[in-house]
């Protein structure tokens, strides 16, 4: 068979590009959808319009692809589209790929310079009734949150001084207001970093500036009730190596670089902002920061080295699970020292996966529960027909971070499960009750299939069936209705 670029770009021939923009109303269901859930689930991902330059480019460079699953007494409606960045409708009209490789503009087109190269293809955003589409290159794409069509670059009315925006802010549910940052927030590999504080009406009231100490991929952030706290690790740039070769990829890991934890209290400034050098292991993702008197605490899923195995090593050393996978660990900062490094636990060694997320509405607030896909190697079956080569995602774990207990729920052999994101019941449910959303890639029958699984029972109780594959979902976000209404 005649490989197409989806089969190495994504991973195997499941992920070959769709280039499908359109819905279905009134999906195929199996099981039930509870009539409780009623509200919309955002996925945003990239699908590849045009295949790459360079072989070996990489997923994050896909084209942003966001959908969504319409939740309303029982049934579900679906539907997806292309996010119309600059890049995207200039190489639709070329009818090809006219940018370079992941993050270096030196193998583009002459004629796109000067337009922006992000593909905005990582998380759904949805703040003051607003939907965005986010990637940490740029700045976020306003989209219609019932059409999904794209309505352009959004710059707070003009007060967004930085050039770029993180793809994980995060929201104080007590207040409303979202804290956000970018990093290269001058130009591509600078150190300046811009942090922000926008009110519950989505207007940007604070901006503090600070230096980097080196560039750093800073991809998530923390919030608590008094600080913001930003990790900072070795995967790396220069403007040297972005200029060597257009062949280089935006990030290498340099071994040789400490990590940090960037603390600047909520209520502080430019000049409250601490610099904590630390181990150069990297948080690619944050589940939460609490603080308790004078302890900083931090959750996420953490790995001791690399955490993409797309990225170089400096040092030429491949990737291996061993340093790159991450395991969901503990980050106590004593804020009263004012001295370098932190107290690492990992809480749960054995269970490798690096897409965690929590019950939202508990951000900053004493919690309990952290939801994560992971492969469990002991009931790994043959390989399902069509699956790629990387072990597939067939566990949901939910992990009770106080009691160090975990339930779980193996999905067979059939496929590999997306991000799972949660849902409450309903606004006042306790934390934990409610569903967890994730599309399952069931690769024998080239389908993608919603998961509604019960986050109390660890139970699945419903699944909506599309008839065909959607593009690769980077991550999610639950809008109940009340925050996004619609007509159903
Ligand atoms: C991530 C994803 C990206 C990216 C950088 O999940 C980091 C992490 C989908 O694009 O450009
Ligand atoms: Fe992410």
């Amino acid at each position: 068979m005649v490989q197409r670029f989806g089969d190495k770009h994504l991973g195997g021939d499941f992920f070959q590009t769709l280039r499908f923009e359109g819905g279905i109303d009134d999906c195929e269901v199996l099981g039930e959808i509870p009539s409780d859930l009623h509200g919309t689930f955002y996925r945003l991902g990239g699908d590849w319009a045009y295949p790459p330059k360079y072989p070996h480019d990489v997923p994050f460079s896909a084209d942003g692809y966001i959908s969504m699953f319409r939740f309303a007494n029982g049934r579900v409606n679906y539907k997806g589209r292309f996010v119309h960045t600059p890049r995207y409708l200039a190489n639709r009209k070329a009818g090809g790929q006219l940018f370079g490789i992941y993050r270096n503009r030196g193998g583009d087109d002459p004629s796109v310079r000067g337009l922006s190269s992000t593909m905005s293809n990582t998380t759904p955003v949805i703040h003051a009734g607003k939907l965005f589409a986010t990637k940490e290159d740029a700045r976020p794409y306003e989209i219609d949150p019932h059409t999904l069509e794209t309505r352009g670059e959004y710059d707070f009315g003009g007060k967004l001084t930085s050039l770029t925006f993180t793809a994980h802010p995060k929201i104080d549910p007590e207040t409303g207001e979202m804290f956000a940052f970018g990093f290269e927030a001058t130009g591509e590999a600078s150190t300046d970093m811009y942090l922000y504080t926008i009110d519950r009406s989505g207007k940007i009231t604070k901006e503090v500036r600070v230096q980097a100490p080196y560039v750093s991929e800073n991809h998530d952030m923390a919030i608590s009730k008094t600080h913001v706290v930003i990790p900072h690790f070795p995967l790396t740039t220069t403007r040297e190596w972005l200029a060597a070769s257009p062949e280089n990829l935006h990030w290498y890991w340099d071994e040789r670089l400490p990590g940090y934890l960037l603390v600047v209290p909520r209520n502080g400034d430019a000049k409250d902002a601490r610099w904590i050098k630390g181990p150069p292991h990297a948080m690619g993702h944050t589940l939460n920061a609490t603080t308790e008197g004078s302890k900083l605490i931090l959750e996420g899923t953490v790995s001791n080295a690399n955490p993409y195995p797309f990225f170089p090593n400096r040092d030429g050393s491949p990737w291996t699970p061993m340093t790159g996978g991450a395991t969901i660990r503990r980050w106590v900062i004593d804020l009263d020292s004012r001295s370098d490094g932190w107290e690492e636990q990992n809480l749960f060694p054995a269970q490798s996966g690096g897409l965690p997320r929590m019950d939202d509405r508990f951000i900053t607030l004493p919690y309990r529960y952290a939801y994560l896909g992971y492969t469990d190697f002991s009931r790994l079956g043959p390989p399902s027909s069509g699956a790629p080569s990387f072990p597939p995602t067939n566990t949901l774990g939910r992990f009770d971070l106080r009691s160090g207990k975990s339930e779980t729920l193996f999905l067979g052999d059939s496929g590999s499960l997306q991000e799972a994101c949660f849902a409450p019941r309903n606004a006042k449910a306790p934390e934990g009750s409610g569903y967890l959303l994730g599309v399952l890639s069931n690769f024998a029958e080239r389908r993608s299939e919603l998961l509604v699984v019960d986050a109390q029972k660890m139970q699945e109780v419903g699944r909506v069936i599309l008839p065909f594959q959607i593009a690769a979902q980077v991550h999610g976000a639950w809008a109940p209705h009340a925050q996004v209404p619609f007509e159903a």
